[in-house]
């Protein structure tokens, strides 16, 4: 297969509530969709970039200059036979996982359409529901986020995740267990704390929480392993896990015993594939988490999902979770028991409604093969 054309959007959407986290707060969400085209048909992915380089290092401005000056280019003179041939593509640039996410997801979608099979299946998938979880940000009081978990809890997420930060943890968390004390619950730092924060982390096992998620530096091993050695809570890695090797070293290591596999921070489905047949062999469950996606890069975390050791609840929650209207048809809905289907029709198995994505796009670029 040969890719005749590669189109870039940039686009702004806003966000139904602002999310805010321990790096920051976000009203819209800034990324690159890019689609590439082969013959007549047309594949689309996702780089979940955001404006500003807080929880990864790269931007909406990085990822659309590295695809555009070095990925695109690169994938424009290649033959392929299949999707997992794209990191090899890839490998004379270094680093810049999302930006390589986004083109690679879109192959993987063109590759499915034209085999006439659900990503999912191309992938090894074996599941055609998942478990979903709802992940929650810092909201401005304690009793507005109790109400918010009773909502989501109604709507039938299985597992809820807080965010927390310095000041808004212990006490936040001891409230929510004294109004829910049995319902799966765990705590997402991103990388607020240091290793002196050891004390007041270790007090969080009396929660009992399913797992603490990136408590310490973005790119660290080495604390976060000292740390788990002193928890009873399971220590999941996020932030740190940036490509397969850092899941070997993260494992061999014993930082984490759970691992949070977002395709696109580890650089693709392939990777994604890569982390969570590692993970698998060291008997170590993984979940798939989020990044705020559209439709479209929620549609490629549902394939990835559907691989068979992610065993517990991922934050791939329903478009309405997120989006007043999501750029996909139809959008992704949460089943009443608490999963989410994975489609089952030819590629992605969701329509990207194109007089959507155009609205929200701020900036778009078309590259010919031989242009
Ligand atoms: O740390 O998992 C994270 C959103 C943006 C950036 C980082 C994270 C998140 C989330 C939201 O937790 C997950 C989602 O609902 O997509
Ligand atoms: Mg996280």
């Amino acid at each position: 297969m040969r890719i005749e054309r590669v189109e870039q959007f940039l686009i702004d959407m806003p966000l139904r509530q602002p999310f805010e986290t321990s790096f920051g707060r976000e009203e819209s969400i800034h990324r690159v969709i890019v689609a590439v085209h082969s013959g007549g048909a047309v594949g689309y992915g996702e780089s979940p970039v955001e404006l500003l380089p807080l929880y990864s290092p790269e931007t909406a401005e990085t990822c659309w200059h590295v695809q555009r000056d070095a990925l695109i280019p690169l994938l424009l003179r290649a033959e392929l036979e299949h999707p997992t041939e794209v990191p090899a593509v890839f490998r004379p640039v270094r680093g810049h996982p999302m930006a390589k996410a986004g083109l690679e997801a879109a192959v993987w979608d063109l590759t499915a359409r034209q085999a006439g099979v659900p990503v999912s299946r191309l992938l090894g998938g074996v599941r055609e529901r998942v478990e979903s979880g709802v992940s929650i940000g810092i909201q401005p009081s304690v009793e507005g986020l109790l109400e918010h978990i009773d909502a989501y809890r109604a709507e039938g997420y299985r597992r809820i995740k807080v965010k927390i930060r310095p000041g808004w943890d212990y006490d936040v968390l001891a409230a929510i267990r004294k109004r829910f004390p049995d319902i799966p619950l765990m705590a997402d730092a991103n990388s607020a704390y240091t290793p002196t924060d050891a004390p007041l982390l270790r007090q969080f096992d009396v929660f009992e929480l399913l797992m603490l998620e990136q408590p310490l530096a973005h790119d660290d091993l080495l604390d976060h392993a000292a740390l788990q050695r002193g928890m009873s809570t399971p220590l999941c890695l996020d932030e740190s896990i940036t490509t397969p090797g850092r899941a070997r070293e993260a494992l061999e290591l014993g930082s984490c015993r759970i691992i949070n596999i977002k395709p696109a921070r580890v650089g693709g489905l392939t990777a994604a594939r890569a982390v969570h047949d590692l993970c698998q062999a060291h008997d170590v469950p993984v979940w798939c988490g989020g990044m705020l996606e559209t439709g479209i890069g929620r549609a490629h975390n549902l394939a990835a999902a559907s691989l068979p050791n992610f065993t517990l609840p991922g934050d791939i929650s329903a478009s309405d979770r997120y989006w007043h209207q999501d750029i996909v048809e139809p959008p992704f809905v949460l089943n009443s028991d608490g999963t989410m289907d994975v489609p089952q029709g030819p590629g992605i198995g969701v329509e990207v409604r194109r007089d959507r994505l155009e609205a929200v796009t701020v900036r778009r670029a078309v590259y010919p093969r031989g242009g």
